[in-house]
């Protein structure tokens, strides 16, 4: 098992994507973007974080841009947001992904952004802290930050969770997710019943009963799948299913 230091709010001059951009560019583009954003917002994340962020996106545009370039089908790299409760293993996921390997992790402050290749398809990853859930309204109003022009959304659940105010909560979160937020309406739902591997975990039957994902998911594609971000069992078959609706969607549009 590798030891994994998260990027966490770290500037990272490659922009997370390992794309050379000039330091000078970045600055400009921080502080442009910078001086589009509220005080409170400023104060919420502090301004490193910002800075951060908006490096990172700037890697995942830069990166979309190289993708564009070399493709001859002009078609951009597909963006999915990852989201859960605390501690449903959204960020073993994430490394498990794109090193094919079980990392320690520490709890995410914020997120954490990976572009990963799977099978012949890139893929941008936003790994989203969203705490125990039930944040509040103005906290969960910065997710704006990450949630605009995305493709997917993963939710992920530990399936091993079975006090019943975790799964409450974590019910909350996805239909906070799927009926208050306009920028994931529509989009392709996978959910991942996590650490299906521990003895006693929910099945995947009674987690999707559990998050009433055939009442609550409306007219969107959903699909749920056992994992186990550990092994990664299950991730692989999830994938396979939300790339082709991701695809799908993007003919319909
Ligand atoms: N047994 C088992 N443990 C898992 C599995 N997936 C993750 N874990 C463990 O669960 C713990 C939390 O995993 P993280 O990936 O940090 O969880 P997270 O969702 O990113 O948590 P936050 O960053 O706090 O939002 C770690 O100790 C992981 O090793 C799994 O499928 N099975
Ligand atoms: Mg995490």
């Amino acid at each position: 098992m590798k030891m994994f230091i998260p990027k966490g709010l770290d500037i990272d001059p490659n922009g997370g994507f390992g794309v050379p951009a000039h330091a000078a560019v970045l600055e400009v583009v921080q502080k442009t973007a910078l001086s589009c954003l509220t005080q409170s917002d400023q104060e919420y994340f502090g301004v490193p974080a910002l800075a951060s962020l908006f490096t990172s996106t700037m890697g995942a545009a830069v990166s979309a841009l190289k993708s564009k370039a070399s493709s001859q089908a002009s078609v951009s790299v597909p963006r999915v947001i990852m989201m859960g409760l605390s501690n449903a293993g959204k960020t073993t996921i994430l490394y498990q992904l794109k090193l094919a390997d079980c990392v320690s992790t520490v709890p995410t402050a914020h997120f954490n952004v990976e572009e990963i290749r799977y099978g012949k398809t890139d893929i941008i990853i936003w790994d989203i802290s969203s705490g125990g859930g039930g944040r509040p309204a103005q906290e969960r109003a910065l997710w704006r930050h990450y949630l605009q022009n995305t493709d997917g959304l993963i939710f992920v659940v530990d399936s091993a969770a079975h006090d019943s105010n975790v799964q409450s909560l974590a019910q909350e979160e996805l239909r906070y997710l799927l009926e208050e937020r306009e920028e994931l309406k529509d989009l392709p739902l996978l959910v991942y019943a996590n650490k299906g591997d521990v003895q006693h975990a929910l099945t995947v039957a009674e987690v999707r009963d559990m998050l009433q994902l055939r009442t609550a998911t409306g007219e969107r594609p959903w699909h749920i799948q056992g994992s186990c971000g550990t092994t990664g069992d299950g991730l692989g078959q999830g994938l396979d299913w939300l790339i082709l609706n991701m695809a799908a969607k993007r003919r319909r549009d």
